[in-house]
């Protein structure tokens, strides 16, 4: 079987652009590939985190990674900080990474710029972290949004370069981008994506919203003055609505905009807004569930833990012994 690595940063409450990009498609990767899903505690730390909320978030996350359907038998679920492993290559790994490479990546770009004058090194190094994450688990593939890709191509050139300068070692991981879940992007800024850690909070659907809440999330949308139903980038906001309906729905958006054909925006809304509630409520409700039954979650984890840890020093301990440490 072939395998696979994601994670989501417990960085903030998670959004539907999490669901849909990540989450809903990892269901079905799951039945397929060798899985493995972390919460990716330790990137999150790259920017401030409050302790306590950061401590609630990560097990949110988990809880909601079983309740949107993540079946613990069939993939390993684990917190990234559970496995010292990761911390252990990323030094490894940023022994043969060039200060020039990382100063190019965006992410890096955008996150310090809002830092300010004192930006964390460990903003830096996030990418070189991810590709330990990647790399200990001889990943085939890493199903992430196009945000991500820059990212993975660093993964990829760090694998390439580390066995090249010893032997070959990891598996060159390829990026997996899924047909469904479209990039969901901002609801008051269509150009950006939808994020989790923007200060807008009309600006996203949070996996945890109530009803009502996406509903008035939902009608203060921005749209256009076209005032027809298209899917084009010339109507963003339109064509961003089909994309969470087709996502969630798997319907097709040129299918979409027929059923809409001479329909106002209004309508169009409320049907959005009435699908993300169908699909969102029987989720909330497993997670507060999972998150009352706090034994079970840690029996997951720790579980999870020990499988990812039995994996990650496999290859660790190849990576310390090609480079000339001594086993002990
Ligand atoms: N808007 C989105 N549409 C589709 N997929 C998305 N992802 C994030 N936003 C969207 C996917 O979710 C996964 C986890 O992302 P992450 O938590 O590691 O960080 P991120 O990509 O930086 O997500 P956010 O929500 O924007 O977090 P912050 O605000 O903390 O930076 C990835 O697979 C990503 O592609």
């Amino acid at each position: 079987k072939k395998i696979i690595f994601s994670g989501i940063q417990p960085s903030g409450e998670l959004t539907l652009g999490n669901y849909l990009g990540a989450i809903k498609n990892w269901v079905k990767l799951q039945e397929e590939y060798e899985s493995y899903f972390c919460v990716v505690d330790l990137h999150a730390i790259t920017v401030r985190q409050v302790p306590k909320d950061l401590r609630a978030r990560t097990l949110q996350v988990l809880a909601i990674y079983l309740a949107s359907g993540i079946d613990p038998e069939k993939a390993t679920l684990f917190i990234q900080s559970h496995v010292p492993a990761h911390c252990e290559a990323q030094w490894l790994l940023n022994c043969s990474t060039y200060m020039g490479e990382l100063s190019r990546m965006t992410q890096f770009k955008d996150k310090s710029q809002k830092a300010g004058e004192s930006i964390p090194v460990g903003l830096f190094t996030y990418p070189v972290l991810m590709a330990a994450d990647i790399l200990l688990y001889n990943t085939d593939l890493v199903p992430v949004g196009k945000d991500q890709m820059q990212h993975l191509e660093l993964s990829r050139d760090l694998a390439e370069r580390f066995n090249n300068l010893y032997s070959p070692t990891f598996k060159v991981p390829d990026g997996y981008i899924p047909k469904e879940g479209a990039k969901i992007m901002n609801l008051q800024d269509p150009a950006k994506k939808m994020s989790k850690s923007d200060e807008n909070a009309n600006s996203y659907i949070l996996i945890m919203d109530p009803p009502d809440v996406i509903r008035k999330k939902i009608s203060r949308a921005v749209t256009d003055t076209v005032g027809e139903i298209n899917y084009t980038d010339e109507q963003p906001g339109i064509k961003n609505l089909i994309n969470i309906i087709s996502a969630i729905t798997g319907e097709s958006p040129e299918s979409i905009v027929e059923k809409y054909n001479g329909c106002g925006y209004a309508q169009l809304k409320s049907d959005v807004a009435e699908i993300i509630v169908k699909e969102l409520q029987p989720i909330q409700a497993k997670v507060n569930e999972y998150l009352s039954d706090k034994a079970y979650l840690e029996e997951i984890y720790k579980k999870g833990a020990d499988k990812a840890n039995y994996a990650a020093t496999k290859t660790l301990r190849k990576m310390q012994k090609k480079i000339g440490l001594i086993p002990r």
